[in-house]
């Protein structure tokens, strides 16, 4: 049996769009920072007499629409090494599953590392973040720790759309997650993002923003420049939100919670905390700021009687296998 943990990330320049759906391939680039709080462990023990494979979320047997994402995505691997047994799969998030958290992304990285390994292969960094984004887009960028970069490629076999980490970066960020009430997405992400791409009369202007953002974003980064990150998150997060707001029929994440945290930020930054605000495809706002403002942040993110909890983290690790005989 092999356990890996991985850490969910928060993209400050968003992935919306596939270029090849089959694959997992986006259209564009995207950058993000893995967050330490929110993580899963996962454990991948062959089975060799079992007649399907099985899969327990949170210590309780998963729905089957799940068993069949990790199954398909065990059956990759199997495809990779040649084998056929079937496996167990145990995960924990250390944090709440259905709330909409990202729990894909640090999901499918804990698994790439775990089932390669558990079936034989040892994969180079490159390989399981090529491995994970066919899990999930965002799970790609969570191999890798603290700062990552997404490239898109130009393949068709997707060969070169994997992470790479942004090595070098001194700017230090803790996240601040106001998790709304009853957060669970009404429009998944790949739903969201299929219907953004066929009927948004943005999306070809999002895709060249986002490719522009990114050199911004690095720069400003690598400067340590907060004003100008903070332009350039808060603006990539509304223009993609604009776009999949422009399909038809309109995808909507904010609820009424998200906008009034929105305004709480800018409020804050307007007085001199050096806060933005990036918000994914659902209503929880997540707060970037140097660390020593994330408490003071989060007790007025935490005042609205919409919000659930209030999560602070730092950076997190990449993906790496935990001892222990026991599944999670
Ligand atoms: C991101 N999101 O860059 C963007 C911003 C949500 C908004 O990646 O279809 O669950 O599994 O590849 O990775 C969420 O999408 O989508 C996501 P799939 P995924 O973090």
């Amino acid at each position: 049996m092999v356990v890996a943990s991985a850490r969910a990330n928060i993209a400050l320049v968003k992935y919306w769009g596939k270029r090849a759906r089959k694959l997992n391939v986006p259209s564009a680039g995207s950058l993000s920072l893995t967050l330490a709080a929110l993580e899963t462990r996962t454990s991948v023990r062959l089975v060799e007499e079992a007649e399907q494979d099985s899969f327990r979320l949170d210590g309780q047997q998963s729905s089957e629409k799940a068993r069949h994402r990790v199954s398909a995505f065990l059956e990759l691997v199997r495809r990779m090494v040649g084998r056929r047994e079937h496996a167990h799969v145990e995960s924990i998030n250390a944090f709440p599953t259905g709330a909409g958290l990202a729990s894909s992304a640090s999901a499918f990285a804990a698994l790439a590392k775990a089932a390669s390994e558990a079936y034989g292969l040892d994969l180079a960094l490159k390989e399981l973040s090529i491995l994970a984004r066919q899990g999930s887009g965002s799970a790609a960028r969570s191999i890798f720790g603290g700062w990552v970069r997404m490239y898109a490629g130009f393949r068709e076999d997707g060969l070169d759309a994997y992470a790479v980490p942004l090595e070098g970066l001194e700017m230090e960020l803790s996240a601040v997650i106001a998790v709304v009430q009853g957060g669970e997405k009404q429009v998944g992400s790949t739903e969201g993002m299929e219907q953004t791409r066929t009927t948004s009369p943005y999306h070809d202007r999002w895709l060249q923003l986002v490719n522009m953002d990114l050199e911004a974003c690095v720069s400003a980064l690598q400067t340590k420049d907060f004003e100008r990150l903070a332009e350039i998150i808060e603006g990539n997060c509304l223009a993609m939100h604009a776009d999949a707001m422009a399909a038809r029929p309109g995808v909507i994440y904010f609820s009424g919670a998200t906008l009034w945290a929105i305004h709480q930020i800018r409020a804050l930054r307007a007085s001199g905390t050096p806060v933005c605000f990036t918000v994914d495809a659902g209503p929880h706002v997540v707060a970037l700021v140097h660390p020593e403002h994330a408490a003071s942040v989060a007790s007025v993110l935490g005042a609205h009687p919409e919000m659930d909890r209030v999560i602070i983290t730092t950076s997190g690790d990449g993906v790496r296998t935990e001892s222990g005989d026991e599944a999670v």
